[in-house]
């Protein structure tokens, strides 16, 4: 039985956050006041979001928009429908509207240094939640919230093992890979994670025999799942980067008279409710749970960084994972 944890553990380090959010604590008006600490003005916080393209994502922007209003924060929300050019302009926004915080999903994980460092002259600190970015720029982000999604690549790894190991799986494990949204840290990372695991302990039995982005939608799953089925009829395992594209997926192999969890083993990432029915009903063999209820440790951190507070630099989320026994008893109590 694999155990589910699900708490918060801080990890290393202390942020800029201390000088940054002084910075701002002290320079009032640049960042549109700060009186939130006692003065009674309410935080303002700017939260660009990626998009509303999977289950995992309407979650997290529930979970955002719930608890900026349990805070009593003014949410300043934007949807950048996937597009990197929308999320700059979102944030641009904010720093003209003089927002106390900005909190972003980053989609992917370059091309951000010019627009934090307007944040940064403006003097309002920046916060990373899910998915985190590349820069050689330490200062231009105070905290990064969110998963460790190498450590989901290895475990869906792990976890695929034991999905063989149950099926009774005799002879070559042939892997078709639904990748995420291209250059997204999440697709970069449980692709390098499952690889790592598969070096190292498979070498000569697992072969990924063909691997596309899905980019992270049921529609990307199911199309780029027909077309894997075309050209390698012999896929017997997927490994999914997210639950939506495992459900897209599922559709093309019912399609091509296939059974998924049967004839095809399906190993997926983030747990959310659709991707726990597919598991009860012996569609997916095992799901590693990505958390998308950062909310309540979001508003925490936004607190802090606007008090001028240090904070830890990377606070990652702790999640389990789920084989298909377990989901008929986890389902009723699944929060997302
Ligand atoms: C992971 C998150 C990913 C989910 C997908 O933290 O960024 O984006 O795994 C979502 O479902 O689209």
């Amino acid at each position: 039985m694999l155990s589910r944890r699900n708490f918060l553990t801080a990890a290393v380090g202390v942020a800029a956050a201390g000088g940054l959010a002084a910075c701002a604590k002290e320079d009032e008006g640049s960042s549109g006041s700060d009186s939130s600490s006692g003065g009674g003005k309410k935080i303002t916080l700017g939260f660009a979001q990626v998009g509303s393209e999977s289950g995992w994502r309407t979650a997290n922007t529930k979970s955002v928009k719930e608890a900026a209003k349990e805070a009593g924060y003014n949410l300043k929300f934007s949807d950048a429908q996937q597009k990197q050019e929308n999320q700059i302009s979102a944030i641009r926004s904010y720093i003209a509207q003089k927002v106390n915080v900005i909190a972003f999903s980053p989609v992917v994980v370059t091309g951000w240094d010019a627009v934090l460092k307007e944040a940064k002259t403006a003097k309002i600190p920046v916060i990373l939640t899910d998915r985190s970015i590349e820069t050689s720029d330490d200062s231009l982000y105070v905290s990064f919230i969110g998963s460790d999604f190498i450590d989901e690549g290895r475990r869906a790894a792990k976890m695929l093992e034991k999905v063989l190991e149950k099926a009774g799986h005799k002879g070559a494990v042939k892997i078709a890979q639904l990748e995420g949204t291209t250059g997204a840290a999440p697709a970069i990372e449980r692709a390098k994670g499952f690889k790592e695991i598969m070096d190292a302990e498979h070498k000569d039995d697992w072969k990924v025999v063909v691997s596309q982005t899905g980019d992270f939608t049921r529609a990307g799953g199911k199309q780029v799942m027909a077309a894997f089925l075309q050209s390698n009829p012999d896929i017997n395992v997927l490994y999914a980067h997210n639950d939506d594209m495992a459900l897209g997926a599922i559709q093309s192999i019912e399609a091509a008279g296939k059974k998924p969890g049967k004839d095809i083993l399906i190993v997926s990432v983030d747990g959310v409710k659709d991707g726990f029915v597919a598991m009860s009903e012996g569609k997916i063999n095992g799901i590693v749970e990505c958390n998308p209820l950062l909310g309540p440790q979001l508003m925490d951190l936004v607190k802090k960084v606007n008090d001028g507070e240090t904070v830890e630099r990377r606070i990652k989320t702790k999640e389990g994972d789920f084989l298909q026994e377990q989901a008929k008893e986890a389902l009723p109590t699944r929060k997302y």
